[in-house]
């Protein structure tokens, strides 16, 4: 089973990635946490890349893309062969709300590049942690990290609208505190899990 975490920075993604993997550990045994971009060597060296250079538009696209391609083949694939249970910190979803609806590369272009890059996989379930950049903004300005709001704002709405087309996602306020987003997710991901 595959479970995607999405949202713009800051909606608490990797806080409730970690919370959701800690409890399935414990109730599932066997799961694994990845974060796209990253958890494999390349994947790693390629948010590193991203962080340092300011790279054109396609040149990212293609660099998120790539960082997939290889998650995808090392460890996506085998372990859902395998039928284990993944956590996934971004997917293809944050592709088309980032690089689509925030930067404005053809959406369709996006979504074929998507589907070579991680060979087809869907997710079984997507959380989508919904959240008004405002207040992703303030969570952010704690760690020192400033984001364009109207840029956010756009991704937000892409978010929304990839949702309204895709049963697999459900959206959650993500403005609550911690312990009560967690318990809204747990709520959807037990339900899939049954
Ligand atoms: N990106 C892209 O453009 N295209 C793609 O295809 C992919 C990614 C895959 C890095 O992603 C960048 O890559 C990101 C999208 C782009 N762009 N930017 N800019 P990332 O996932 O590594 O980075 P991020 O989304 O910016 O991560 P983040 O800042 O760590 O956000 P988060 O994971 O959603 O939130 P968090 O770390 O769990 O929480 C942030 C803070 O808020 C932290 O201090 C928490 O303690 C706090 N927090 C969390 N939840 C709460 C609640 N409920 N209440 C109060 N405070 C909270």
């Amino acid at each position: 089973m595959l479970i995607t975490i999405e949202g713009i920075d800051g909606a608490g993604k990797t806080t409730i990635a970690l919370k959701l993997y800690e409890y399935l550990k414990k109730e599932k045994g066997e799961v694994y946490l990845f974060r796209e971009p990253g958890s494999t060597e390349v994947g790693e060296k390629i948010r590193e890349i991203l962080l340092m250079y300011e790279v054109g538009d396609i040149t990212e696209l293609l660099l998120f893309e790539s960082a997939r391609a290889e998650l995808t083949e090392r460890l996506l694939l085998p372990l859902l062969k395998k039928g284990k249970i993944v956590i996934l910190d971004r997917f293809c979803d944050s592709t088309t709300a980032y690089q689509g609806y925030g930067r404005g590369i053809d959406i369709e272009m996006i979504e074929r590049i998507n589907m070579f890059a991680s060979r087809g996989i869907k997710p079984d379930l997507t959380i989508l942690l919904d959240i008004s950049p405002e207040v992703a903004l303030e969570r952010l300005r704690a760690k020192d990290r400033f984001e364009e709001i109207d840029f956010l704002r756009r991704v937000r709405e892409g978010f929304l609208r990839i949702a309204e087309k895709n049963e697999r996602i459900k959206v959650i306020k993500a403005d609550e505190d911690i312990e009560t987003v967690f318990k809204n997710v747990l709520g959807v991901v037990r339900e899939h899990l049954c």
